[in-house]
Parts: structure tokens; sequence; C-alpha cells
């Protein structure tokens, strides 16, 4: 406590200095400025709720889009978001799926302060995977998209808590969009531009039919695959051509937190097949995947599209890294 006193005696002399001199009232500030803009303290991100979230979609079974289990979970959502002081827009109408299957579509759309110009766009998709193609065992049964579909979700529900009671400078717009999991199964062949515009439906359904004509946004972030236990988050190719100041800020703010473990500032996935895409092209919404990188697979969890893919694999850590990580990066904007 010695220094700390040493420090105010300095400051007092040079206040004190400041005021005799004239000469250097030019040079020093009236009182010393904080580095930081001022504003709203980032709220606390609580991991056990953020499962709770998860835990509760997995609990209504696959949100296979035109399931009942999909009607109740999206109408819990939807009450869940109000209940949060959002304003929510549901926007429903019909795909077409890769076999040809026509498809409800249900996007949910959450906005907080919807008149302010300046805001940020949050997405995830909610629905899960008709299938469990990556699977050896009953590849026909959909899986519980605990982590594919249910972190996302979880975790921007855990910040959407926040919203109304400490709530940010932007306005914030949420988007779950809906069957961004039913794409079609890769073959042999790999991925072509064909087949990858077979998945997002939802989010190609709103860039056609935006809730708010000429809807923008400062930038966007998608959630995807956030919450198996011990995820590392590598920085993702066209979130990197399209935002990647936005990629910078947020790998800045994880390491600033203490995150740096599961935040690695290198580019090591690129995901084409996924709704920031959409946005990226269709809006030029500056848009970035959070996305776990899983090395010696296919480069995401050996869980994805398979019924492992349960609440056995999530871990509050990583959903906390997560939104402890995002929920600084929304409250610092200004
Ligand atoms: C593919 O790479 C085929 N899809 C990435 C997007 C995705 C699917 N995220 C979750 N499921
Ligand atoms: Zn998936």
């Amino acid at each position: 406590m010695k220094a700390d006193l040493t420090t105010t005696y300095l400051w007092t002399a040079m206040l004190l200095l400041a005021a005799c001199s004239p000469a250097s009232e030019e040079r020093l500030p009236e009182q010393p400025t904080t580095p930081e803009v001022s504003g709203p303290p980032t709220p606390l991100f609580d991991p056990d709720s953020a499962y709770a979230f998860v835990e509760r979609q997995v609990a209504f079974g696959p949100r296979v889009p035109g399931s009942e289990a999909h009607q109740a979970c999206g109408d819990w959502l939807v009450a869940t978001l109000k209940g949060y002081g959002a304003t929510v827009i549901e926007q429903q109408g019909t795909v077409k799926a890769f076999n040809g299957q026509q498809l409800p579509v249900r996007n949910i759309i959450a906005s907080w302060k919807p008149e302010a110009e300046d805001r940020l766009l949050l997405f995830a998709h909610w629905d899960t995977r008709p299938f469990a193609d990556k699977d050896l065992d009953r590849k026909n049964e959909p899986i519980d998209g605990a982590n594919d579909g249910g972190s996302g979700v979880g975790v921007w529900l855990e910040v959407a808590r926040h919203l109304a009671e400490a709530p940010p400078a932007l306005g914030i717009d949420l988007i779950f969009f809906d069957v961004e999991d039913y794409g079609q199964p890769s073959g042999a062949m790999g991925v072509d531009q064909a087949s990858s515009d077979t998945w997002c439906l939802g989010s190609q359904y709103w860039t056609r039919n935006l809730h708010v004509p000429g809807y923008t946004a400062r930038y966007g972030i998608l959630l995807d695959m956030v919450g198996a236990r011990d995820a590392r988050f590598y920085q993702e190719a066209i979130s990197m051509r399209y935002a990647p100041h936005v990629v910078r800020k947020v790998w800045r703010t994880a390491e600033a937190l203490g995150h740096g473990d599961r935040f690695i500032p290198e580019v090591k996935l690129f995901v084409g097949t996924d709704d920031h895409d959409v946005v990226n092209r269709r809006l030029r919404i500056p848009s970035i995947d959070i996305i776990e990188y899983h090395e010696g697979t296919n480069g995401f969890h050996p869980s994805w599209h398979t019924h492992d893919d349960s609440m056995d694999v999530i871990d509050r850590t990583t959903l906390q890294a997560v939104g402890r990580t995002v929920m600084e990066v929304i409250w610092k904007e200004r």
C-alpha cells in the first residue's frame, strides 16, 4: 500500500503544479482521463444457466423441422425471449429440402431497442439434423444436437437473459435460424456449390424475406458447436475474408479475459456451409463464425452428426469461455 500512497502524493503534487503554472495547462489534462470509454459494465455470464438452456432444448427431443418437438421447443424459445424483454418476430414459410421434401421453416427473430440504428446481429441455428449420417448405427434417426444447434442457442439465451436488465449501447437482433442442418449428406464427391446450397435454408429464406426492409447491422456473430468439452476455437477463413476486424476483436478479447487457451489466433478451418456465409455473401453484413475446430477428425468434433452429440459432450467451462468473451465484445461496443 506504500506504493499507492506515494502515487497519490505524486498525483497531488502534479495537479497542484498544473493548477499553479498557467504554462502547463495546455500540456496536462484537467483531470486524469480513463483509457476506456465509460458505459454499462458487462454483466456476468452464468455457465450453469447456459448449460440448463442446452439441457432444456435437448429435453424436447430432436428439433427436426416439422416435428412436434420442434414446434414445442420453438414455442418455448419465443416465450423465453419475450420474457427477456425482446420484441419477437416469427418468420414462417416453406422451403424445399435436397430430397424434394417441402419443409416448414420458422426463424425466430428477437430484437432489443428495435428503433436503434446501430445494431449487432447475433445468430445460431436451432434445428437439429434429421439423421445421423456420420454414425455407424441408427443412421436414419435424428440426433439430440446438444452441441450442434443446442450449444449456440444455449449461450445466446444466457446472453439474452441480461439484455433487458443491463442493456448494451447498441440495438441487438438475435436470430435463431431454422433448417440449417437438413443439408445433403456428402458422398464421395464432397461438397460442391449445388449441395452446399442445400444447407442453411432458414438463413437463405431470411435474406430473401428480411424482417425489416433493407436490414443491416454493424457486424454479425454466429455461434455453432460451442459446447463440447475441451473445445478450441481457431479463426475461420470466410470470417477472415469478410470480417477480419471482428475476428481479431473477438480473439483479442478472449485472450484478455484469460481464454487464450481456447481461442487460438490462427486460421485453421474453412466452413463454407454455415449461416455466416449466407449473411456475408447475400447481405454483406460482416459476420464471423465461432465454431470448434477439432484436430484429427474432419475438423469438427467426433460426435458431429452422430448419436454421440448428446448432453454427455457438453461442458460448462467451454460455454463459459465463449459466453463471457462474446458478452464482453457486445457490451464494450459503442
Ligand atoms: C458442413 O460443413 C456440411 N456444415 C457446416 C455447418 C454445420 C452443420 N454446422 C452444424 N452442422
Ligand atoms: Zn450439423
